[in-house]
């Protein structure tokens, strides 16, 4: 899954696909490159901020996804009910939302109507305050028991058990050592039976894995042992912003698995 976030503020690429011609084209590019799917978002969800209005949000996305949604895999990655409609209306195939429908319940009916792919991720807390002190007793356990929880919610509200992947959310409300926990315990969410998406390109615990305590986001080397070790571990589907190093570089961990 190749990100085209459509942001001033994302944490490693705002700015980047501001406008849609950059977006569109960056979409192009990653489905070259070996991407399976675009996720198009137009709200960061970086620790500290704030969110969009739904005016702002759909102002960023619909050009881009008026090009593209019918053309590309796209996976819209919103919270907003209103933003999947128009997003799956376009031809999106697919919601993302950080949230696992808790922010906009009616996300789910949405996404049932159209009978979408759906990717329920978990959070502790929201963006703005989530890395503040972020708490577990076992992480893998509670992250599990939300994911589980979600899918059948998910399920109730006419969403496809099929259609739906599962999401940790590395660096969600997590410290490093809470993102490591999971990566080492897989096997926990795996169990749940469904596949499971995991973001953890660029992120800023690879960073510090990598020697830099002030880091704030990760390596591409990180990035990539990381996926690599997460694919190895059975994870199905990478979120990642650099498509071709991954690809490649995943390409050569099946050839050898
Ligand atoms: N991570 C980010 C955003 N959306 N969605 C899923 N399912 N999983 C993730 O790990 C995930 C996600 C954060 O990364 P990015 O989109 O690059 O940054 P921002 O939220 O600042 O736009």
């Amino acid at each position: 899954m190749g990100v085209v976030n459509v942001t001033p503020d994302s944490f490693s690429d705002g700015g980047v696909h501001l406008g849609a011609e950059a977006a569109v084209a960056a979409a192009v590019r990653m489905v070259d490159e070996g991407a399976a799917i675009v996720d198009v978002g137009g709200e960061s969800t970086r620790p500290g901020s704030d969110g969009v209005s739904l005016d702002e949000e759909l102002r960023r996305v619909v050009p881009v996804l008026e090009r593209i949604a019918g053309e590309l895999p796209v996976s819209i990655d919103t919270v907003k009910s209103e933003v999947a409609r128009r997003a799956l209306g376009l031809g999106a195939v697919m919601v993302n939302d950080v949230t696992a429908f808790r922010a906009d319940p009616e996300l789910a009916g949405v996404a049932a109507d159209h009978d979408a792919y759906v990717c329920l991720m978990h959070m502790q807390g929201e963006p703005r305050t989530m890395q503040v002190d972020p708490r577990y007793g076992d992480v893998v356990a509670e992250v599990a028991a939300f994911l589980e929880e979600r899918l059948r919610f998910a399920v109730a509200q006419g969403v496809r058990e099929d259609r739906i992947c599962l999401d940790p959310g590395i660096g969600f409300g997590k410290t490093v050592a809470h993102n490591v926990e999971i990566l080492r315990r897989l096997d926990v969410l795996l169990a749940l039976g469904r596949p499971v998406l995991i973001g953890l390109s660029r992120k800023s615990s690879l960073g510090k894995l990598a020697g830099d305590p002030a880091a704030t986001t990760g390596p591409l080397s990180a990035s990539i042992a990381a996926a690599v070790a997460a694919y190895e571990r059975g994870v199905t589907i990478l979120r990642v912003h650099d498509v071709r190093e991954h690809v490649e570089a995943l390409a050569v961990a099946r050839a050898l698995a």
